[in-house]
């Protein structure tokens, strides 16, 4: 799927192929105007955190994988970027999870909806996987939210217990929090409102986190909520390894 032209053995190679999928994207419609934007804010925080995965934020992946497991009603959310970057993850861990993916955008409109939900539709084909991917006809709106912003599908926002929505904007997780769900984020800055008011939030580069998950969901028979969690102290962990790396030579 990714015709790069940078070999895999150069040193930025993940990120000019997360750069590449971004421009793909774009050619076919699929991304807010300010998707670059986020991504840059993005790729700053993941160069002070050494562009690795910390133990911080493989225990908030972990949690996150157990909270998913044990879930009634899970559901993975996608935005333009999350597509961009990573349909083929998420709809791995929606099939190992046997819940819906649901389309579902801030910058919402007719054009964007049918591009991204194009492209999950062919990689879902490529892959040969059975999911359920939503967010063709919202027949509800996440209370709370004002516009097109706010809606979502019955059987998958509305309904969930515990949902992932990488890469979110404060406003929505506020939200879903307030719905009274368990919202695990995906976000790269640990200062930014998603990461403070999620349940749970991985501080880590999206395809990392979703590649710990489904790492973990192969390997790890039993997985279990880790009821002692602190959200708070492994966020500050996150900041914390960050400032680490800018005291290291
Ligand atoms: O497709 P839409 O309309 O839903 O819009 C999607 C974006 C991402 C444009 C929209 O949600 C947005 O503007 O997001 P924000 O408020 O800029 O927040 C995005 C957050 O994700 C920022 O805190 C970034 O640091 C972080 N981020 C960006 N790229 C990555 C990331 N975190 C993890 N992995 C990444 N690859």
């Amino acid at each position: 799927m990714d015709d790069i032209a940078a070999d895999p053995s150069h040193p930025r190679y993940a990120s000019l192929l997360m750069r590449h999928r971004l421009e793909v994207a774009e050619e076919r419609g699929m991304l807010a105007g300010s998707a670059m934007i986020a991504h840059g804010r993005g790729e700053a925080f993941d160069y002070l955190l050494g562009e690795r995965t910390t133990e911080s934020a493989r225990s908030a992946s972990l949690q996150a994988l157990a909270y998913l497991r044990h879930a009634k009603r899970p559901v993975l959310s996608v935005n333009g970027n999350v597509a961009a970057l990573a349909s083929d993850a998420m709809l791995r861990l929606a099939a190992f999870l046997s819940c819906p993916l649901e389309v579902n955008i801030f910058y919402r409109t007719p054009e964007r909806m049918k591009a991204i939900l194009s492209f999950i539709d062919e990689r879902k084909a490529a892959l040969d996987l059975d999911v359920k991917v939503l967010g063709h006809a919202p027949d509800a709106t996440i209370p709370g939210l004002k516009g097109p912003r706010a809606a979502c599908h019955k059987e998958g926002i509305l309904a969930s217990d515990v949902i992932l929505v990488p890469l979110e904007d404060g406003d929505r997780c506020e939200a879903l929090v307030k719905m009274g769900k368990t919202v695990v984020v995906i976000d790269l800055n640990p200062l930014s409102r998603s990461a403070k008011l999620a349940s749970v939030t991985i501080v880590d580069e999206l395809s990392r986190a979703l590649e710990t998950m489904l790492e973990a969901s192969e390997t790890m028979s039993e997985l279990t909520i880790d009821t002692s969690y602190d959200h708070q102290a492994v966020l500050s962990a996150g900041l914390q390894e960050m400032l680490n790396g800018l005291n290291e030579d």
